[in-house]
């Protein structure tokens, strides 16, 4: 079987010429933001992207095709699959060989997604938040392979951290252990999504030159290679504050709970639950964040020229 990555023709052209190009993940906008906002969200960032003269490659699997960069007519796929009400999946790096052969659609989560952008040969990629280790983990084993991916895909991921949804100390010690560098940008202490903070410490970097050199020597040193992980911590101005925010987590913890939700189903019901209990809050923060990530992704991304 011959597996294609269909290139848009904008990131075909960046790539030929070596022009900087940041990856986008789709699962935010299929899974982690609610529809028809998410939409307005891609054009946002996109937009954002080529002001800062990099070509962003949104990646998406739509009927079993790995698109690498949406062009209008992935975009308007999406939108009549999303308008219409249609289940999109969410696919995990696992569902990649089940996606493309069963011609399936949805978005993909940072490890696809970080996959995809590897075999495309695209160095860093920015996305909200990283899946991780899940509370309650010692009962349910739910680590996402979002951390896997981490661990065994050499690419930049720039992130505000994980939300606290997730066990966040357990998250870091996995990512230790998996010798993944956590990076964070002129801050010393690991973010927690809508928060500034979690208090964890971490090494703290000033500039994209350092964050590339320090890629560079991991790829030196290492056996066998890593991700790096650069968490960008949300602007003030859009943060929520950890209380207030926290409430609402344990409240949604809970609701899973009493409706059995697990697995890959767990993520997406907690943040639809969030955006609702917080009046979309939640979801101007995320973009906020989103944009944030992007400005730093795009810095990194010139640099690695
Ligand atoms: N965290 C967020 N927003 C998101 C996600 C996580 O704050 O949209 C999405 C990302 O695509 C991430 C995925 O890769 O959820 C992780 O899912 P799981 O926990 O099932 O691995
Ligand atoms: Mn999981």
């Amino acid at each position: 079987m011959h597996l294609i990555l269909h290139f848009s023709p904008r990131i075909k052209q960046a790539l030929d010429k070596g022009k900087p190009i940041l990856a986008m993940e789709s699962t935010v906008l299929t899974h982690g933001l609610p529809y028809p906002e998410n939409l307005e969200i891609l054009k946002i960032l996109e937009e954002l992207c080529l002001e800062l003269e990099v070509e962003p490659a949104t990646i998406i699997i739509l009927d079993g095709k790995i698109h690498i960069g949406m062009t209008e007519t992935e975009k308007a796929i999406l939108q009549h699959k999303m308008g219409s009400g249609k289940e999109l999946c969410k696919f995990n790096l696992r569902d990649v060989p089940y996606a493309v052969t069963q011609k399936k659609s949805g978005g993909t989560t940072v490890s696809a997604t970080m996959l995809l952008a590897y075999k495309a040969g695209i160095k860093v990629f920015a996305t909200g938040g990283i899946g991780g280790v899940h509370k309650f983990w010692n009962e349910t084993l739910d680590i996402s392979s979002d951390l896997k991916a981490l661990a065994e895909i050499p690419i930049i991921v720039i992130s505000a951290g994980c939300k606290a949804i997730l066990d966040i100390p357990a998250t870091l010690e996995f990512l230790e252990s998996y010798s993944v560098p956590v990076l964070g940008w002129k801050t010393d202490e690991f973010p927690a999504f809508y928060s500034r903070t979690s208090r964890k410490k971490i090494d703290r970097i000033e500039n994209a030159k350092d964050v590339v050199k320090i890629y560079q020597a991991m790829l030196k040193l290492y056996l066998y290679p890593t991700g790096i992980l650069v968490a960008n911590p949300v602007p003030e101005k859009d943060e929520i504050p950890f209380e207030v925010i926290n409430k609402h987590i344990s409240a949604a913890i809970a609701a899973a709970k009493a409706k059995n939700i697990s697995g890959k189903e767990l993520t997406p019901f907690l943040l639809a639950n969030l955006a609702e209990k917080t009046k979309g809050q939640s979801v101007q923060s995320n973009l906020a964040l989103l944009k944030n990530n992007i400005i730093i992704g795009a810095q990194i991304a010139k640099e690695l020229q």
